[in-house]
């Protein structure tokens, strides 16, 4: 395929045996269901409360859809709450990634400190429901037209069916005439994309996901068959980066019971709950 400056596309990255480690690592995590607005945080006229397409876990920093996602120049502050760390079998994959972006970009569309710290792991397939003429599937493996506003390259990754990805110029629903470009992401793939083009002119949406290998993935999600999983790499600046304990009490509020959620699995979202609790009553913190 012609080498398309700004866009980068490997369909052979991820080797077989960094799938497992990735798939080993995968069967520990807990991904949880978000809705996009919260108490203090209520749908727009309009717009009413739901719940997003599908389950997420993050690393590195969280952004909960009910704090509305990091979004320079004004929405950075109490946006990205400290995750777990990336795990080895990512970092190795991270690391080799940097190199690749760094030789492809400069100037303004490489952000002198960019490092690869965010992963937003999202899972594609159909919600499993039980009424009273027995199993439904729900299909919802699509993503609609949204920009990544975190600064620089992102760089996503897809195991599993192929998805239909596209950039498309305007955000119109459906409109077939604003695709501008559009790739299959292929399970073991990596695409990169950066540049005042690609990141911040157009939109990208994920269209459909593929079923004709019949892959499904054991993820720890009721409710829900994934035959897809996308992580998404992405660069926030350290310093908009803030541990729980940090947040506003407003915010603490809005994104407890997901934390909640996580730190019934993971002893790093437990640490960061028992932070904000000696916080409060003046104990010594754990480290
Ligand atoms: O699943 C994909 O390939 C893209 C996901 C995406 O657009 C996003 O997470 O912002």
């Amino acid at each position: 395929m012609k080498k398309i400056p700004g866009l980068y596309y490997n369909r052979f990255f991820v080797s077989a045996a960094d799938r497992r480690e990735i798939l080993e690592w995968l069967s520990g995590i807990y991904p949880i269901w978000e809705y996009r607005y919260s108490e203090n945080n209520p749908p727009h006229p309009g717009e009413t409360q739901r719940q997003l397409l599908r389950p997420v876990y993050w690393l590195g920093n969280w952004q909960f859809a009910c704090l509305n996602y990091y979004h320079p120049p004004k929405g950075i502050h109490n946006r990205c709450v400290r995750a777990e760390p990336f795990p080895a079998p990512l970092l190795k994959l991270v690391k080799k990634i940097e190199g690749i972006a760094r030789k492809m970009y400069s100037g303004r569309d490489m952000p002198e400190k960019w490092h690869l710290n965010t992963c937003l792991l999202n899972f594609y397939g159909s919600r499993v429901i039980q009424d009273e003429d027995g199993e439904k599937r729900i299909d919802t493996a699509r993503v609609g037209e949204h920009k990544d506003f975190e600064p620089g390259p992102v760089a996503s990754i897809s195991l599993g069916e192929r998805a239909m990805f596209q950039f498309v110029s305007s955000q119109q629903r459906g409109e077939r005439d604003g695709v501008v470009l559009q790739q299959w992401l292929d399970d073991g793939s990596l695409q990169i994309f950066g540049s005042h083009r690609w990141k911040n002119q157009l939109f990208h949406r994920v269209q459909r996901v593929d079923r004709r290998e019949g892959i499904l993935f054991p993820v720890n999600v009721e409710g829900f068959e994934t035959r897809r999983l996308n992580f998404t790499f992405r660069y926030v600046p350290d310093e908009h980066i803030v541990p729980y304990s940090s947040l506003p009490a407003k915010a603490r509020d809005d994104v407890r019971g997901y934390m909640q959620a996580l730190a019934k699995n993971s002893e790093f979202f437990e640490q960061e709950l028992k932070k904000t609790e000696s916080k409060k009553s003046g104990q010594p913190r754990p480290k």
